[in-house]
């Protein structure tokens, strides 16, 4: 799978792309991660990419020339092209449906926005599929773009070692019917105990069957209690129909 990144920072990547897993990935040729730097396009002799809001206010909007010329640049090099992506809290929240959705996409264009964002027509003009990682404030889009991009190469094949982990995770459907989500159950490892703390004795016991029903049960239980609004988006009805 192949992301091309355009910032304004790409600098901030770097520390994240050099890390274990991504690393690895990189190494095997299953990911490859491409930053641009939008400044690159900018026709000012200055490198000036942003200016002020035509009708006043604070901060600075970025402008529409060196983002879609960018854009259509990275784009126009391979034959096949990007699903381009535009991180703004104003899109579509991300959650493990989504990333499912974006992991099918051979490639991504993510465009990462600073300041008080793009200038509308790069929007009118690219139609990106806008995505926001959460009802909060980033200072740009880079946070966001790392977060896209940790949640998808997860479903990319052979990224993690054990086919299993990323299968059993929070959120992913699991052994549970499609769209029922439900938070991970509680783990331990050694000592037996620790401050009076005792691992759950079924865990010990060896009955394949028995930890799996308890593990079961623990992500239920988890769920209902932090996160019951998971309970309410299933496609199972609530109720019994009536006969
Ligand atoms: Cl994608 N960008 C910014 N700047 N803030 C955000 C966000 C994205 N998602 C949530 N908050």
């Amino acid at each position: 799978m192949r992301f091309d990144v355009l910032t304004l920072f790409p600098e901030i990547f770097s520390g994240y792309m050099t890390q274990s897993l991504l690393k690895l990935a990189i190494e095997r040729s299953l990911v490859s991660i491409h930053l641009h730097n939008i400044r690159d396009w900018s026709r000012d002799k200055h490198k000036c990419v942003d200016d002020r809001p035509f009708g006043g206010g604070p901060g600075m909007v970025i402008k529409p020339e060196p983002v879609v010329e960018a854009v259509e640049d990275v784009q126009g090099r391979d034959q096949q092209t990007g699903h381009v992506v535009l991180l703004t809290p104003q899109g579509r929240q991300l959650n493990q449906t989504l990333v499912e959705e974006l992991a099918t996409h051979k490639r991504l264009l993510l465009l990462c926005g600073r300041y008080e964002g793009f200038d509308q027509r790069v929007s009118d003009l690219l139609e990106p599929d806008e995505v926001s990682v959460g009802d909060f404030v980033l200072n740009g889009g880079e946070v966001a773009a790392m977060t896209l991009i940790d949640t998808v190469i997860r479903l990319v094949p052979d990224v993690l070692g054990d086919e299993n982990s990323s299968r059993l995770d929070s959120f992913s459907s699991g052994p549970y019917p499609e769209n029922k989500r439900l938070l991970e159950h509680a783990q331990y490892t050694r000592p037996r105990e620790f401050r009076g703390l005792e691992v759950p004795e079924v865990l010990l016991s060896g009955d394949h069957t028995a930890i799996a029903k308890w593990r079961e049960q623990n992500s239920l239980e988890r769920t209902r209690e932090r996160r019951g609004d998971l309970l309410e988006h299933t496609d199972s009805p609530k109720q019994e129909p009536k006969p």
